[in-house]
């Protein structure tokens, strides 16, 4: 997938801006109509719609909801082909254009476009996307739709997320149009060794005669292909090698561009171009690898969450975070749970941010307790989740999307889901064989996994490349005994170490809530103290066991929840608050993985 710039050949419209937003009542459908006269509110896009408006019933929402705006085209607009693009609609959007219905997606994490050439018209035009906010069974993340009555009251439909962050949803990315010449270049695949060889393979529309460069960092052209002929097929790949390469590192993040310009029977050009790295991910003898160096990854399980915006494309508080990153000491973080923006992997290829890309498989546990809002019945999770379809569609969109950026070294498949119960390997295992079908690169795979999933009861070790595992002992469980909590911890590491002797482990999770401000000189639970004491005792075990990869504390920053009484105003497990503002565990971090090196 191409991300939209603006290049010789493509022009890109930016639709974001005001919209006209109204919720929609269960069971009332829109079918494409004009719908004057009928209340609309201004609704920023991109944006979470939840905490624009006040009152509870417009915040927790469930259902559709629609947002319309109108479209100017011009005749200049409409030479070649014209495509509508939205980076990501949460959960399901169905889009309509002049009454038409263009189609639908399901996910809301991805982007998507359809071709409206045909749909279109000079002039002004009137779009409309159903967006629906829906979480359950069969969508991923997962959840639950629960419909309750109470003594005289009319029946009410909640929505409870199988998941421990808010259900922020509505047009959450950028949305354009952009347009392409007749025969255009639909997808480029690269990628670059360490040894300066490079592969591409390019997908083209139609056929064709194409050129292809490589351009340094500078910009000067290091290498050029041309006159290649695309046949009916629309495929074409290539190989070469680069002398005196620079690679791609988190120290010296080159980024090289590939440049593709395809001239068709008629003459017509399009031409784009994708940034990428030369870089090598390796695992041997239980370490994580990067251009043969051994690499300890130092981060963080984030969110896109901050405050008013929820988890509305944000340029700002994405550019504030690696800024944060980089003065903690750290090196990388996972996208927990869900692909980030497409500007936030640009961003992390451009600053040296190794990336764990996790899929939006979250939930997948009918027992799920983080928030106690399933009450934690166990039930056969693989025979009554339905999401195994779905599951595939998300891991080939994130696949196709991310797999050129060099940040990208590990994918994450799910995060807890129940990987120890029956049923679980034959889910997960066609999951892992189809990532590493998809990747070019073939980057190692994960899938993090939590503590009800002990060495003894795990399903998908084997499965995994890197063992990444959400561990939270001395917060859900011994509580406020650190000293048990590592014991327990360093044991349950060995036991995992001694089934899978060859895979390097990571701990993928693990923190305490914090409330910031709030201390105690006998670092009692909830203190700053606390959190920065439980970090420290972690970081010890870790220190120990040379096959331990990496520490990825929970979280980055406080984040919002559900409401339910094991969260005060969210989760506090933040290093920074939710205003970026750093606890006293930051300044702990920041010591400890300013120049840490693990012997
Ligand atoms: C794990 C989840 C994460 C939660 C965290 C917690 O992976 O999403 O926020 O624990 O409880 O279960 O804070």
């Amino acid at each position: 997938m191409i991300y939209p710039n603006i290049t010789e050949s493509r022009m890109v419209f930016d639709l974001n801006g005001i919209w006209d937003f109204c919720l929609m009542e269960e069971g009332e459908v829109y079918a494409g109509e004009k719908r004057e006269g009928f209340t609309f509110c201004p609704m920023p896009v991109p944006s979470a719609f939840n905490e624009i408006y006040h009152g509870r019933d417009f915040a927790d929402h469930v259902g559709n909801m629609l947002y319309t705006r109108t479209v100017l085209v011009t005749e200049e607009m409409l030479n070649g082909r014209l495509f509508l693009r939205f980076a990501s609609v949460t959960h399901q959007a169905q889009v309509w254009l002049n009454g038409v219905c263009l189609g639908s997606h399901k996910g809301g994490f991805l982007p998507f476009a359809f071709e409206i050439t045909q749909a279109v018209r000079v002039g002004k035009n009137d779009l409309a996307v159903v967006v629906n906010n829906i979480v359950d069974h069969t969508t991923l993340p997962a959840g639950r739709l629960v419909r309750q009555t109470f003594p005289g009251l009319k029946e009410e439909v909640h929505n409870l997320p199988n998941f421990d962050f808010y259900n922020y949803s509505g047009i959450m990315r950028p949305v354009c149009l952009y347009t392409t010449p007749d025969t255009f270049l639909e997808d480029i695949s690269v990628q670059g060794k360490m040894d300066g060889s490079f592969f591409w393979k390019i997908q083209v529309s139609g056929m064709g005669s194409l050129k292809i460069r490589i351009l340094s960092p500078e910009g000067g052209e290091v290498y050029v292909s041309e006159n290649l002929s695309v046949g009916e097929s629309g495929c074409l790949w290539g190989e070469g090698r680069l002398e005196h390469v620079r690679l791609w590192d988190t120290k010296h993040p080159w980024l090289y561009q590939i440049e593709a310009v395809l001239v068709d029977g008629n003459g017509k050009r399009d031409c784009c171009r994708e940034s990428f790295g030369f870089r090598e991910v390796h695992i041997r003898d239980c370490r994580l690898y990067l251009n043969g160096e051994p690499v300890y990854l130092k981060g963080f399980g984030k969110h896109e969450d901050s405050p008013v915006r929820g988890r509305g494309f944000d340029l700002v508080y994405a550019v504030k975070d690696i800024a944060l990153l980089k003065w903690i000491g750290a090196n990388s973080f996972r996208t927990s749970h869900y692909p980030y923006s497409e500007e936030m992997l640009q961003l992390c290829d451009r600053e040296g941010i190794l990336l764990i890309d996790e899929a939006p498989a979250v939930g997948l546990h009918t027992a799920f307790t983080a928030t106690g809002m399933l009450g934690g019945k166990a039930e056969n999770t693989w025979a009554t989740l339905k999401t195994a379809k779905h599951h595939r569609q998300v891991l080939q969109e994130m696949v196709e999307r991310d797999k050129n950026h060099p940040s990208v070294i590990l994918w994450s498949v799910a995060n807890e889901p129940a990987s120890e119960e029956e049923g679980a390997r034959e889910y997960f295992a066609p999951l892992v064989e189809l990532v590493k079908e998809l990747d070019p690169q073939k980057r190692p795979v994960t899938i993090v996994t939590y503590e009800g999933s002990s060495p003894e009861s795990c399903k998908v070790a084997e499965l995994c490349d890197v063992l990444m595992l959400n561990r939270y002992r001395g917060w859900y469980d011994t509580e406020g005994n650190l000293k048990g909590a590592a014991a327990l911890l360093k044991d349950e590491l060995e036991r995992f170490h001694l089934r899978c002797p060859d895979k390097p482990i990571m701990l993928g999770e693990y923190g305490a809530d914090t409330i910031a401000g709030f201390h105690d000189s006998n670092a009692r639970l909830f203190s700053e103290e606390y959190q920065a004491e439980f970090l420290k005792v972690y970081g010890e075990v870790f220190d120990t066991l040379p096959y331990v990869t990496g520490e990825h504390v929970w979280n980055f920053a406080d984040f919002a929840t559900a409401e339910n009484i094991r969260r005060v105003d969210g989760n506090k497990k933040g290093v920074f608050t939710r205003d970026r503002k750093p606890k006293m565990a930051a300044h702990f971090l920041r010591k400890r993985w300013n120049g840490y090196k693990k012997g």
